[in-house]
């Protein structure tokens, strides 16, 4: 491990474990959990129903389509969870959350164990929000069959900003979203692929120009894509002056076009 940071633990609550066998096993997220920076543990919540039938799901009082999660198999799991350890903060993945954004990502990162409380059918019983969820979070506006594919985003989103996950050489702190702007455009070999060419300053090794082409470039895909993050962004003198460089272009370009 190495770092001065105790592991980060994340525990999945879900029906369905085996969806995040081999996500979490491959690539960062598997280094980073063969390193000993993250743990992940997914609990199935049937192993807290009750024998026999082992029931985790029920009709819904009132009557309606479809089941609803029963409150005392996720009662059982989160207090065995805080029996543990009475410090985790827990996440309930629904639609009806808070969406996620990167500044949610790094609060999350800094806590020491989450519990990730993973949705199907119609959603958990009320109490159990009420009762045992600290924090209710979506992925965005549209509807999935259940939050645990949520719930891998959150892991992803989180893990990557903590200390040694990503490689050495790039901080998650040069991304893309910390200074509020799109990534620049990237090229690797060849430099001309079936006659298109790699911008030349790029191959120039003038590392001041290529700093400046790659920031100009940023600016130009973030106007056109998101402008909603520029009106946010903390922009320097020197990407301000870009910027209206930039818009000064778009009009130029426009009255040519005649538009
Ligand atoms: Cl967290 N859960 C489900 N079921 N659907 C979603 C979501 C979560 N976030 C966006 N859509």
């Amino acid at each position: 491990m190495g770092c001065g940071r105790k592991r980060m633990k994340f525990d999945i609550l879900t029906l369905f474990p085996q969806m995040f066998s081999s996500p979490l096993q491959e690539s960062i997220l598997g280094k980073a959990v063969e390193k000993g920076l993250i743990q992940i543990r997914t609990i199935n919540i049937r192993d807290f129903a009750v024998a026999k039938h082992r029931v985790v799901d029920d009709s819904p009082y009132g009557g309606g389509q479809g089941m609803v999660m029963k409150v005392e198999p996720i009662a059982r799991a989160i207090e065995w969870i805080k029996s543990q350890d009475p410090s985790v903060w827990t996440i309930y993945l629904t639609p009806q959350g808070r969406g996620l954004t990167q500044e949610i990502s790094q609060k999350l990162s800094s806590r020491s164990h989450l519990v990730l409380l993973c949705g199907r059918y119609e959603g958990v019983d009320e109490r159990v929000r009420e009762l045992f969820v600290d924090e209710e979070i979506s992925i965005g506006d549209y509807v999935l069959t259940g939050g645990e594919l949520a719930a891998m985003v959150v892991i992803d989103a989180v893990s990557r900003l903590l200390p040694g996950v990503l490689g050495s050489d790039r901080s998650a702190e040069e991304d893309s979203f910390f200074n509020s702007l799109l990534e620049y455009p990237q090229y690797t070999r060849p430099s001309n692929f079936r006659g298109n060419p790699v911008p030349e300053v790029l191959l120039s090794g003038n590392h001041s120009a290529i700093s400046l082409w790659r920031k100009r470039e940023a600016l130009k895909r973030t106007l056109d894509r998101r402008p909603d993050l520029l009106a946010r962004a903390n922009l320097s003198g020197e990407d301000q002056r870009l910027l209206e460089e930039i818009l000064r272009e778009n009009r130029t370009d426009k009255s040519r076009d005649g538009v």
